[in-house]
């Protein structure tokens, strides 16, 4: 399979529904809707939705069934750029290759559009039963553990921790927990909500949440080593800005070979742990390389 064609053909079908799901700026939160307009199309590369949808799929679930739980991961995780680049967390002023939220609305109306889409998610994901998408059940599990990836227990912890460590020396667990939980969580939870909606047993379930902690920290080391030999104008944010930052990253904790073996090591982890899975998971396999072959 040619997966820059597959992930181009996934990503056209997320912006679709996304689209469907966000209004266009009317009434008097016209102003609002624009600012979280503005960000979700901004131009991402929707891999938590594309690995929703290929976690359904690699358990022969249904790609249109899983659509909206897709789009509220990517709206989870839009809200979660525009508060990371604000003045309080990593003043940035480039994102997806656009000015960031605060620069182009201000830092209230930043904040209030990240609020937005995170709730906004959430309210996609308890209608997921009145749109056929599976029984009352299985959609309160996929809450909880959406909620919980993305909360204190997940990505907020980890953005907490990261930012609290920012300027100082930490050991290894700590930095493990970092990275789990502020990428880590949301990457695994995408996969796994996924395949719960496409029916998997738990033995599959078990396979499949390996597979998303691996990529979820080859992800994390990837845009690590991406700040210090990427290229700003492909990646659409500025580089350099880790180091700067005082920011523990893979290269500065473990040096930059040692932290390319963790990733390549990673990925061959997360492929192995498919080992169950038939032909249908392969676009889970070829993500898993993309992610470390991965240039934006
Ligand atoms: C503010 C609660 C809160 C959390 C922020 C995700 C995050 C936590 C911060 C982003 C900081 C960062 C650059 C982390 C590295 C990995 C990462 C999440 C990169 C951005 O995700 P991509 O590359 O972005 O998938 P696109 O724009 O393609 O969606």
């Amino acid at each position: 399979m040619d997966i820059k064609t597959y992930l181009a053909d996934k990503r056209a079908k997320v912006d679709e529904a996304l689209k469907r799901y966000m209004p266009g700026p009317h009434g008097h939160a016209g102003k609002l809707i624009e600012a979280m307009n503005y960000s979700l199309f901004a131009g991402g590369k929707r891999l938590r939705p594309i690995l929703c949808i290929s976690g359904a799929e690699a358990v022969g679930g249904d790609a249109e069934k899983v659509l909206p739980a897709a789009c509220a991961l990517e709206m989870i995780h839009t809200y979660s750029l525009i508060h990371d680049d604000l003045p309080a967390m990593d003043n940035d002023d480039l994102r997806r290759g656009k000015p960031t939220s605060h620069k182009t609305f201000g830092e209230a109306i930043a904040i209030l559009a990240g609020d937005g889409l995170l709730t906004e998610a959430f309210a996609i994901l308890a209608r997921l039963e009145l749109s056929g998408t599976g029984a009352a059940d299985v959609i309160k599990k996929i809450i909880g553990l959406i909620a919980t990836a993305s909360g204190w227990q997940g990505m907020v912890g980890g953005q907490a921790m990261d930012i609290l460590s920012e300027g100082k020396d930490i050991d290894s667990s700590i930095m493990g927990y970092i990275h789990s939980h502020k990428t880590g969580a949301l990457i695994t939870a995408s996969v796994t909500s996924g395949a719960i909606l496409g029916g998997c047993s738990q033995e599959h379930l078990n396979d499949i949440t390996i597979y998303g902690q691996k990529i979820g920290l080859a992800f994390q080391i990837a845009d690590d080593i991406l700040d210090i030999e990427g290229n700003a104008e492909e990646m659409g944010k500025g580089t350099g800005g880790d180091s700067k930052k005082g920011k523990n990253t893979f290269p500065s904790v473990y040096g930059l070979n040692e932290s390319k073996k963790i990733l390549s090591e990673s990925i061959d982890y997360a492929i192995e742990a498919l080992g169950r899975f038939d032909t249908r998971a392969d676009p889970l396999r070829h993500i898993a390389r993309y992610i470390s072959e991965r240039k934006k």
